[in-house]
């Protein structure tokens, strides 16, 4: 394997980490499940203008390839090696009165977690076989589920075209045409083996065999952040009762890409900001100080609509769940009190 001068200029996390001399330590590397580098950086290669650039294909991956991720997970997360990661999905300790009653800004909110079922290799690298089982336990598991869970599994393969995009459409369902995750591996033997499971209010879901084995989420229309909070946390609870989930008391629980290590949490609300769309200097300046992430509305490497904004907490490892709710919700009250204060500067200068 000879070293990607393609990285050379390019901005991911992957080429500011992988120095030649990390590059040499780690060139000849593998994991039990033959999981090598040049697995790890195959998307960061071919797609330069990735964000991150790397992907785990187990546990081990993390371990063996620490030189590279640990580079890339103290940047990211802000985390270094030494550190612990600490859970808290105690809905009691999150302050997030419903900040925009009347619905003026707040469209609605989607928390989510990521999960890996315990020593199974990660979509990177498992095999179809493992894939399939992986469908065939879960979705089971999902349809015993009682009460506000219960909800019917839908497999991908074999899922009308219009209802897949009526999915995709109404933000319920991922795309097929990641080319991150594509290059990662993830898109092997698509569509088999993947699949979403909903209730009947489409406010639990759970994606299997994504980027990961199962995104658990919940999303409901409106700000009312904590509702949303809790039914994920009952979600989370009632699911882990069944399966044991990968997991490190250094990285929280393992993720196919290191940006969703920890906590495995992205709490979202898509909210109408068109003032500060006007004024994106401040916007950034704002989302930086409260360590949230602005994406379009149609998921990761969208463009905004109509001056709505996809807006989310960064961090997720080195921070417990509740802080990942937290950090999101003080961001959007920063957000909705500029925005306002822009609104009536507006009215100012129009009189
Ligand atoms: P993730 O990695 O959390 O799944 P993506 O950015 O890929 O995030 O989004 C996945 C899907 O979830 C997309 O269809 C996106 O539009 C939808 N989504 C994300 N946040 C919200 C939200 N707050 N309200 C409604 N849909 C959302
Ligand atoms: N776009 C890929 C992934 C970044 C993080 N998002 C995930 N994991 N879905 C990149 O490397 O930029």
């Amino acid at each position: 394997m000879k070293f990607p001068k393609k990285l050379q200029g390019a901005n991911s996390l992957l080429a500011k980490s992988l120095t030649k001399a990390i590059f040499e330590e780690l060139k000849e590397k593998k994991t039990t499940n033959n999981f090598t580098l040049k697995k790890v950086i195959k998307s960061g290669v071919k797609n330069i203008d990735s964000s991150i650039g790397a992907y785990a294909g187990d546990k081990e991956t993390y371990t063996v390839f620490a030189a590279l991720f640990d580079k890339i997970i103290a940047e990211y997360h802000n985390f270094k090696k030494e550190d612990l990661h600490q859970s808290n999905l105690n809905p009691e300790d999150l302050f997030a009165p419903n900040l925009d009653i009347e619905g003026k800004y707040i469209i609605s909110t989607r928390i989510r977690v990521a999960r890996n079922i315990k020593d199974v290799s990660l979509g990177t690298a498992i095999l179809k076989k493992q894939r399939n089982e992986i469908e065939n336990r879960v979705s089971t598991i999902l349809k015993s589920l009682k009460g506000e869970l219960a909800g019917k599994y839908y497999a991908l393969k074999g899922m009308r075209k219009e209802e897949k995009e009526s999915l995709i459409s109404n933000h319920f369902l991922f795309k097929s045409d990641d080319r991150f995750l594509e290059a990662a591996g993830l898109h092997r033997d698509w569509p088999n083996g993947r699949g979403i499971f909903h209730n009947n209010d489409k406010t639990f879901l759970v994606w299997i065999n994504e980027e990961d084995h199962l995104r658990i989420i919940s999303m409901q229309q409106g700000g009312n952040i904590k509702e949303v909070f809790v039914r994920l946390v009952h979600a989370i609870e009632k699911i882990q009762q069944k399966i044991d989930f990968a997991y490190d008391k250094h990285l929280g629980y393992i993720a196919t890409c290191p940006t969703n290590l920890g906590t495995a949490m992205r709490a979202s609300v898509h909210i109408k900001l068109p003032k500060l769309g006007e004024n994106k200097k401040t916007f950034k300046v704002i989302a930086d100080k409260y360590k949230i992430q602005i994406r379009g509305i149609d998921g990761e490497h969208s463009k905004s609509k109509e001056n709505i904004y996809d807006i989310s907490n960064k961090q997720r490892l080195g921070v417990s769940e509740v802080a990942c709710v937290q950090d999101m919700y003080y961001g959007v009250v920063a957000l909705i009190k500029k925005e306002k204060e822009l609104e009536n500067n507006t009215k100012l200068t129009s009189k």
